[in-house]
């Protein structure tokens, strides 16, 4: 079982004593401080806010702890994927809002949160206990006497939702929700009214080890352990596959070390990207459907037994529903279930039973079949530079930002044409790659490589955005002029919503262009210092490039401009599919 120790020896501010046990240890503190010794504990340096009445007081009481920082954000929505993106990097993140007109806007995010199984933690202020129960109006409301809604609504996006009503409640709801976020790695929701941030609850006791993951029964491990060893050792042609949800439930090394003890090829789906090395001797490629990475998809569609670790098979992933492996091939393996050839064993636990297969398999000979025939097969493909001063294309790009790439590089790619040229970039072994391809929210990106950067300044972080998708949260690079962080932003302007104009066209998918290398500038306003710079071939690409690599002080833009009809094959064909499913005929009773 993978856990988190939770530290208690760091020097921990805590605020307002009213009462000490003569240990200087405060026995009682504010509910603002309480809060604040958790999100420290638990490893965060920085939370993310948007000020609002309601939460005023409780950002006062933050903001007391000088061992987490906070960080302003130019709106909720983008508070919210501020610390979805810093919870990919750092493993957990906050946000602190207003009621309803900040919360509902950071709603949105926090649903990115759980579609992505990232545990992050929604503080909302809330209106004066005294006006619950009095028959006042109040404002950020609907203008009714229901103050319950918000927490009624946060309960169908988060894995759990407490309202603190009273000062006695607080350390037990905070640390509830906190447990829960750890536990199911997904977000919870924390409200706080605005006259209860500075009242007195007891003092935090030491929170021991946050359990990440219960443990799995042991019968059922062993029954789920049993069934998928036989059913592997029947198949001539195995192969693994990793998920995207491998890396939230903690099963990177398990399947690692499942892939070395069976042999078998590997194979990743896009959004599991960085999970398992690509430098490894078994990986074969990313799988997606009749758009995997050259001689993949064959190989997974033709094998006899898949065993699929943590993955997400919906629509997109499948291509329109064509390619989802058939239940009496698969080994599917969820984060609390197992299913072999649609026996489900449940009360098993992914990380658990990936450790206790490679265990058991290393009893037995490899069977490297696939991989076999994954080499006999495979021709690598290099994209063959362009000529410097023709009009840019998306190849040239990927082909420049490849040469970005080493171990200590992140590259975040949002939804449209950037996933897919995001698959066919090579990872080296450190790199990192960051999707949000559950929840597919255009304008993601922007606010949550933010996030990402202030979690992990010391990391090369590359954003590949579209035009479309940069439109809806673009203010957040302004806060990355504010904290000076060295992002490079790729932003490609095809002109239009063109992952959509393969799916399906019309005037709809026609963007009001913007001068987006001018638009630094505006955030610059006399005291940042970000670049912004325009490339209309490869010559202007490259030394955009080199100006940034340079440049430590801020932000680069990075406007490529190319045709509007430029996009990869793979977008084409995989739009296709998935209008064809869009476009089914209702089902008849
Ligand atoms: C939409 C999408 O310019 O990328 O490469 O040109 O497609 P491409 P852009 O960023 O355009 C994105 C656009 C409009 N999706 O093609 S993917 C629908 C959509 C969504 N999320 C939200 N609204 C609409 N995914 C919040
Ligand atoms: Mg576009």
């Amino acid at each position: 079982m993978s856990t988190i120790t939770v530290s208690s020896s760091k020097p921990i501010s805590r605020q307002r004593a009213s009462r000490s046990n003569g240990n200087s240890q405060p026995e009682t503190v504010t509910i603002g401080s309480y809060l604040a010794t958790r999100l420290e504990e638990i490893g965060l340096k920085h939370h993310f806010a948007v000020a609002g009445d309601y939460n005023l007081v409780l950002l006062d009481q933050l903001l007391l702890n000088k061992n987490v920082e906070q960080v302003y954000c130019c709106n909720e929505l983008n508070c919210g994927f501020s610390a979805e993106g810093y919870a990919r990097a750092n493993g957990a993140a906050a946000c602190v809002v207003t009621y309803t007109v900040g919360a509902l806007s950071a709603f949105n995010a926090l649903a990115s949160a759980y579609a992505e199984s990232l545990p992050v933690i929604l503080i909302s202020g809330s209106p004066n206990t005294n006006d619950l129960g009095a028959h006042h109006l109040l404002h950020h409301t609907l203008g009714t006497y229901d103050f319950g809604y918000q927490l009624e609504m946060a309960r169908h996006i988060t894995c759990e939702a407490v309202a603190i009503r009273h000062p006695e409640e607080a350390p037990y709801l905070i640390d509830k929700a906190i447990r829960a976020a750890f536990r199911e790695r997904k977000p919870v929701y924390i409200e706080i009214p605005c006259n209860l941030s500075a009242a007195m609850c007891s003092a935090p006791k030491p929170f021991g080890s946050l359990v990440e993951i219960p443990k799995s029964d042991p019968v059922s491990l062993a029954a789920a352990v049993e069934a998928a060893t036989s059913f592997l050792a029947k198949a001539v042609r195995p192969i693994l596959l990793a998920g995207p949800k491998l890396k939230a439930y903690g099963g990177e090394q398990a399947f690692r070390d499942l892939a070395e003890a069976v042999g078998f090829g590997v194979a990743i789906m896009p959004s599991a990207k960085g999970f398992f090395s690509e430098e490894h001797e078994q990986f074969i490629g990313t799988y997606l459907g009749a758009v995997s990475s050259p001689g993949c998809g064959e190989l997974v569609e033709s094998a006899d037994a898949v065993l699929a670790a943590g993955p997400i098979f919906n629509d997109y992933t499948t291509v329109g529903w064509s390619s989802q492996p058939p239940t009496k091939r698969l080994i599917q393996v969820d984060p609390d279930r197992v299913d072999v050839a649609g026996v489900t064993f449940n009360g098993v636990y992914l990380n658990d039973f990936l450790a206790a297969l490679a265990k058991e398999s290393s009893k037995n000979p490899k069977n490297p079949t696939t991989l076999v025939e994954f080499r006999r097969t495979w021709v690598e493909i290099k994209e063959p530079s362009a000529d410097p001063n023709s009009p840019l294309t998306r190849a040239e790009v990927c082909r420049q930002i490849q040469t970005l790439i080493d171990g200590h590089t992140t590259l975040i790619a949002e939804t449209g044409d950037s996933w897919f040229n995001g698959f066919r970039m090579k990872l080296p072994d450190g790199a990192k790659f960051e999707i949000e391809m559950q929840y597919g929210h255009i304008g993601w990106s922007v606010p949550a490589t933010f996030g990402y950067a202030v979690a992990a300044p010391n990391r090369r972080i590359l954003l590949m955005v579209g035009d479309g998708s940069f439109q809806l949260t673009s203010q957040e690079v302004c806060q990355m002029v504010r904290r000076k962080l060295p992002v490079i932003i790729f932003l490609i302007n095809n002109r239009g919503y063109t992952i959509e104009v393969e799916i399906h066209d019309g005037p709809y998918n026609n963007i009001k262009n913007w001068d987006y290398a001018g638009i630094m500038s505006v955030f610059n306003a006399g005291d940042g210092d970000g670049q912004g710079f325009r490339a209309t071939n490869g010559k202007e690409l490259s030394t955009a490039i080199e100006r940034a690599l340079t440049h430590k002080t801020g932000p680069t833009l990075i406007e490529c401009t190319i045709d509007r009809d430029d996009c990869t094959k793979e977008l084409m064909q995989w739009g296709s599919r998935v209008a064809a499913a869009n476009g089914r005929a209702p089902q008849r009773a």
